[in-house]
């Protein structure tokens, strides 16, 4: 039996969605969302995403955070969040393919001059643009955690050269490991198409920035499908404009929703998606919920934990 009980707590989700699943999974779960907070002393378990400060903090009895991504940097920024809670993230097949997906997508796209070719096709011109075969172009993949990696393997299918820039060193086939602040402008040198998929974190926030970018190859490509964080965007249009880079894909910014008076929307080598790259699959992400309930009934801890003092 769960030993208390669950609140779904962000406000501006449609939570019926989301707990029709875990209803479906344990019938037994008492349930509630925030038009119920005001019991809060039995909450045992608890579903964040971006908690207003010190609302986890105020449940006094609560034996595990599961976030509703894998980044969880929305949850640790709350200082007060009380340390001593397990914080469990989403690490799900459903996830990794989706962003594998936009990853691939967008590495593809820029490598075979996708926008050239659209602005070509509207201007009615008939012109070839080559494009390198794959086996002469290198992707640098910064994090090479689990979305990392499953964007990594699925890129090597296509026989792209491959690096990954990580905090610690990894041994991944087809992949040249860089790790460490030391090893990233080796790293950023032969990178030709850089794709961010970093936890943001008080190290990695401003990563993506006018040193970063001059660092790369002239002609490079950006895409960040990590956190809005990651990048200043003045410095990415300012490299862009310059003609050094080439192009970028964004799925994720400063502020979210991206508002309309954002340069960035209608920038000629900028592609604007709306944080969609991977979308947290409700049915999957409840089931991890429901497993991780009844693994704490058999006194097994949750799955998938995050070192918040690490942040990620
Ligand atoms: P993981 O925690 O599995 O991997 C993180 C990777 O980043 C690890 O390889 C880690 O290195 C590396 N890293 C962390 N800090 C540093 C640092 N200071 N220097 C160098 N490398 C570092 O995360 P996931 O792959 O699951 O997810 C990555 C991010 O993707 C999430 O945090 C989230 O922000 C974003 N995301 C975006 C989505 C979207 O729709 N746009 C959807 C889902 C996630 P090491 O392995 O050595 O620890
Ligand atoms: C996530 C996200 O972190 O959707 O999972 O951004």
């Amino acid at each position: 039996m769960p030993q208390g009980a669950l609140l779904f707590q962000p406000t501006d989700y449609p939570h019926q969605i989301w707990t029709d699943h875990l209803r479906r999974l344990m019938p037994e779960l008492d349930i509630r969302t925030t038009d119920e907070e005001a019991r809060r002393d039995d909450v045992v378990y608890c579903i964040a995403w971006k908690p207003k400060p010190g609302s986890l903090r105020s449940l006094p009895n609560l034996k595990v955070v599961f976030s509703m991504g894998a980044g969880v940097d929305a949850i640790v920024a709350d200082e007060t969040y009380p340390r001593h809670v397990p914080l469990s993230r989403v690490v799900d097949d459903t996830l990794s393919q989706a962003m594998t997906e936009y990853v691939v997508l967008n590495v593809l796209a820029w490598h075979r001059r996708q926008r050239d070719l659209e602005n070509l096709q509207r201007l009615k011109k008939w012109r070839l643009i080559a494009a390198p075969r794959a086996d002469h172009v290198r992707v640098g993949i910064l994090g090479l955690g689990v979305l990392g990696q499953a964007a990594a393997q699925a890129l090597k299918t296509l026989n792209y050269k491959l690096s990954g820039w990580s905090a610690t060193p990894k041994s991944i086939d087809g992949v040249e490991s860089f790790a460490g602040p030391e090893s990233l402008a080796p790293f950023l040198a032969q990178t030709e198409i850089l794709v961010c998929l970093l936890p943001l974190t008080p190290a990695t926030r401003g990563i993506l920035n006018a040193k970063t970018f001059s660092q790369l190859p002239k002609g490079a490509c950006v895409i960040n499908c990590a956190r809005g964080g990651h990048l200043i965007e003045a410095d990415l249009v300012e490299a862009l404009d310059s003609d050094h880079l080439r192009g970028a894909t964004l799925d994720v910014f400063q502020i979210e929703p991206l508002p309309e008076t954002s340069p960035l929307w209608a920038h000629p080598k900028i592609v604007v998606t709306p944080h969609a790259a991977a979308i947290t699959d409700p049915a999957s992400f409840m089931r991890h919920v429901a497993n991780t309930i009844r693994r704490m009934d058999r006194n097994l801890p949750p799955e998938n934990l995050v070192d918040v003092a690490r942040g990620y």
